[in-house]
C-alpha cells in the first residue's frame, strides 16, 4: 500500500484537479466547493480508518523489535464451532513465540546435527515436541534445520518465532544437561534430536505436546481424544505455510480439479514397506483403503453428493491400479515423482490437501497420515471419527527429544450421525 502512494506522488497531477486548486489559491469563494471537498475528505479518512480497524488483526505493527514487515504473521482463523479454547492456546503459543523484547527473552533451540533423511512428518512431529518444551519453559523456539531441510523449512512454512526468528542466541547449554528447564535461567537451552525412538521413561515427559494442560482440560467435554486435540493446536501454529506454499497449493489445486465433495488417501508404500532392515510397516493393500471409503460413502452420501478421491502416495503405481479397479469413483492426484525428501513443497502440497479433504483414510503406522489427522482436527469441532487407519488403529504419539515414548489414545465412538454433523459443520483449513 505504501509502495502504491509513493508511485501516485511521482505522477503529474491531472489537469482536473490543478484546475480546481487554482480556484482555491486564486482566493474564489466558493463555500460550497470548500464543503464538498472537507465532506469528502471526512468520508475518505473515516473508510481509511475503519479499512484499518477492520484489518488490525492481520496487519504487522511496526514497532514489534525483528519482525520483518514484509514477512505474514501467524494467524488463528477461527472455526465458528470449535472450542473457544483453541484460540486460547493459539493465543498461548503466539505471545509466548513473539515477545515484545527479543533481547530480554529466553530460547529454546532445536537442531539436529548430523546430516539425517528425517520426511515430512517426523520432522514436524520432533518440532511439535521442540514447540511444546518452548512453551511449557516460557522460551521463544528457534529451529536449526540447516543439516536435514538446507533452505526449505522457510520457504515454505513460518518460523515458529514472527519477531525473534533470527534472534542471535547467546550462553547456549545442552537440554539435557539441565535438571530443571522450567526454572532455569540460561538464555538458550538447545535440544538435539537424538537419533533413534526413545524408549525409556522420561523424567520430562510433563512437557510432551499431548498433555493437556489443566486450564485446557474442560476440552474433555468437547472431545473424545483430548490429546489428539492438544497436539493439533500446536500442530496447527506450526504449519503455518508462506505465500510460497499457498500460490503452489493453488496452482496445484486449479491443475488437478480438486473439488468437494472429496475424500483423502494416502497409500504409503516406499521406504516404509519394503523389506529390509528399516522396514517400519506391513504393505495394506488397496482394497483395505477402499472398503473404508465406500463404508464412509454409504454412512453419508445423498442422492446429489458424488465424491472425488484424492489419492496421494509413494508408489506410482498406485493410481492406475485405483482407477481400473474402483471405476465408480474419480481419482485425482497431483504428482507421483516428486517424493525426495529435501523438497518440502510436494509433501506439504500432498499434506494440506489430503488435511482439506471430508474424509481421510491413510495408515497411523505413517508419521504422515498422522499429522493430516492432527491437521484436520482445525477443521471440525470433533474431528477424532473423521479419518480411519487402515493399519494402526489408534492415534497414538511417537516420542523424541527426551519427552516420552509411545502414547496410543482409546477408540473414538463413531456412529454415522456423528460423521453426518461433523461433515455438516466442517470449515476449510486454507
Ligand atoms: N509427495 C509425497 N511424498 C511422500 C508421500 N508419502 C511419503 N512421501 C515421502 O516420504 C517421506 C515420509 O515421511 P515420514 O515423516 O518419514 O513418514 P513415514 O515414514 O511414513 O512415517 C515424506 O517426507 C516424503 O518425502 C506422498 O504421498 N506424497
Ligand atoms: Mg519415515
Amino acid at each position: 500500500m505504501f509502495k502504491l502512494l509513493e508511485l501516485n506522488h511521482q505522477k503529474p497531477l491531472p489537469d482536473r484537479l490543478i484546475d480546481s486548486d487554482m480556484i482555491m489559491i486564486s482566493g474564489t469563494n466558493d463555500t460550497q466547493s470548500w464543503l464538498f471537498r472537507r465532506a469528502l475528505c471526512v468520508v475518505i479518512c473515516t473508510c481509511f480508518g475503519l479499512f484499518l480497524w477492520t484489518h488490525n488483526n492481520h496487519l504487522p505493527s511496526p514497532i514489534v523489535e525483528g519482525h520483518n514487515k514484509w514477512f505474514p504473521w501467524h494467524t488463528f482463523t477461527p472455526n465458528p464451532e470449535e472450542s473457544h479454547l483453541a484460540k486460547e492456546v493459539f493465543d498461548l503459543i503466539n505471545s509466548t513465540m513473539n515477545p515484545t523484547n527479543c533481547t530480554s527473552a529466553k530460547y529454546l533451540l532445536c537442531e539436529w546435527t548430523w546430516h539425517a533423511t528425517w520426511g515430512m512428518g517426523s520432522l514436524i512431529h520432533q518440532i511439535t515436541a521442540c514447540l511444546s518444551a518452548a512453551v511449557a519453559t516460557n522460551r521463544v523456539l528457534q529451529i536449526n534445520s540447516t543439516n536435514v531441510s538446507p533452505d526449505s523449512w522457510g520457504n515454505a512454512l513460518l518460523s515458529p518465532s514472527d519477531t525473534c526468528a533470527n534472534h542471535p542466541l547467546k550462553d547456549v547449554q545442552n537440554w539435557t544437561a539441565v535438571k530443571n528447564p522450567e526454572a532455569s535461567l540460561v538464555n538458550t537451552l538447545k535440544i538435539n534430536v537424538p537419533h533413534g525412538k526413545l524408549k525409556e521413561w522420561s523424567p520430562h515427559e510433563a512437557l510432551h505436546p499431548y498433555k493437556v494442560p489443566s486450564r485446557f482440560a474442560s476440552i474433555a467435554l468437547e472431545h473424545q481424544l483430548p490429546e489428539l486435540w492438544m497436539v493439533a493446536q500446536y500442530i496447527r501454529y506450526l504449519i503455518q505455510p508462506t505465500e510460497v506454499l499457498k500460490q503452489h497449493i493453488s496452482d496445484v489445486v486449479t491443475k488437478i480439479g480438486f473439488r468437494r465433495p472429496i475424500i483423502g488417501v494416502h497409500v504409503r508404500r516406499g521406504d516404509k514397506v519394503a523389506p529390509g532392515p528399516l522396514k517400519e510397516a506391513d504393505l495394506t493393500p488397496l482394497t483395505k483403503y477402499m472398503n473404508e471409503i465406500d463404508k464412509f460413502v454409504l454412512q453419508t452420501q445423498t442422492n446429489k453428493t458424488r465424491y472425488a478421491i484424492f489419492v496421494a502416495t509413494d508408489d506410482v503405481h498406485v493410481l492406475n491400479e485405483a482407477r481400473n479397479t474402483y471405476e465408480q469413483y474419480t481419482f485425482i492426484r497431483y504428482d507421483s515423482n516428486q517424493t525426495i525428501r529435501t523438497n518440502f513443497l510436494p509433501i506439504l502440497t500432498d499434506i494440506l490437501l489430503l488435511a482439506e479433504t471430508d474424509y481421510f483414510v491413510g495408515t497411523f503406522t505413517s508419521n504422515i497420515g498422522l499429522l493430516v489427522h492432527e491437521l484436520r482436527q482445525q477443521r471440525y469441532k470433533d474431528g477424532s471419527c473423521m479419518a480411519k487407519s487402515t493399519d494402526f488403529p489408534l492415534y497414538h504419539y511417537f516420542m523424541c527429544c527426551y519427552f516420552g515414548y509411545f502414547r496410543a489414545t482409546k477408540s473414538p465412538n463413531c456412529p454415522s450421525e456423528v460423521l453426518k454433523e461433523q461433515n455438516r459443520i466442517a470449515s476449510p483449513i486454507l
